[in-house]
């Protein structure tokens, strides 16, 4: 008998953070905010990613972030150091961000004055994938540190991202990481997803990200005025 009814409440809270997500949406793409979700397992370099592409971003455009986590204010003190605006969403027991924590968290910022909003997600290879944040893009970082078969242990995530980042590259070597092995399985299971290879502390492959994510967001500006 309960079976039924935890199918059912799960259906409406997906359905209900699917109305805001489109919601929200529609007013990044009013704003011409370019908006991507960051998820991985915890610890795969999400924040120090993050703090180096705001660093970067910051020199030509306006970023800003949000970033989940059950407890403390680290990472949000993390990015801040990029010198680009950064708040933390603590979820207490919650394993990843609904779209309403999201809006709550930027109901301070005018979305006219930012060109892209990163979403940091609760590190987790599982809960995230359900929830729709009105986002552009969905990253998923996989660190060279965790195993070539994570995307085949993790399918669904996966499957909901539109970009792979592989990264930790600069360890690769010295944790006997099969990179080649990793991104093949990546493919197996999204084949269509982009793939970038990093390192958050040398800096390897970051002007390839940042390349990428600069055309993204030229891209919905056009898209913007055209419409
Ligand atoms: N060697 C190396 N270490 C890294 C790299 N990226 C992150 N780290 C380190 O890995 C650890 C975890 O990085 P975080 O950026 O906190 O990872 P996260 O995904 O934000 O973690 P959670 O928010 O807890 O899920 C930290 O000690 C980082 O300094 C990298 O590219 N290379
Ligand atoms: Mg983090």
């Amino acid at each position: 008998m309960s079976e039924p009814r935890i199918i059912s409440i799960k259906k409406k809270i997906l359905g209900k953070n699917e109305q805001l997500a489109q919601d929200l949406r529609a007013e990044f793409a009013r704003h011409g905010v370019f908006v991507a979700n960051l998820v991985s397992s915890p610890g795969a370099g999400k924040t120090e990613l993050l703090r180096w592409t705001m660093a970067e971003l910051r020199k030509t455009h306006n970023p800003a972030a949000v970033t989940g986590d059950l407890a403390t204010e680290n990472d949000a003190a993390r990015l801040l150091e990029s010198g680009a605006p950064a708040k933390q969403i603590l979820t207490g027991t919650m394993c990843h961000l609904e779209v309403d924590m999201v809006r709550n968290a930027i109901q301070e910022w005018d979305l006219a004055d930012l060109d892209f909003l990163f979403i940091e997600n609760v590190g987790n290879l599982v809960c995230p994938g359900d929830f729709d944040l009105g986002e552009d893009l969905r990253v998923m970082l996989i660190a060279t540190t965790e195993g070539e078969d994570k995307p085949l242990k993790y399918p669904t995530l996966i499957s909901t991202c539109d970009v792979v980042v592989i990264n930790k590259m600069d360890i690769a070597e010295a944790v006997e990481c099969d990179v080649a092995l990793l991104e093949h399985n990546v493919r197996e299971v999204r084949p269509s997803s982009e793939l970038f290879k990093t390192s958050a502390k040398t800096g390897e492959g970051m002007d390839v990200w940042l390349g990428f994510l600069r055309a993204r967001f030229a891209e919905k500006v056009t898209q913007g005025k055209g419409s």
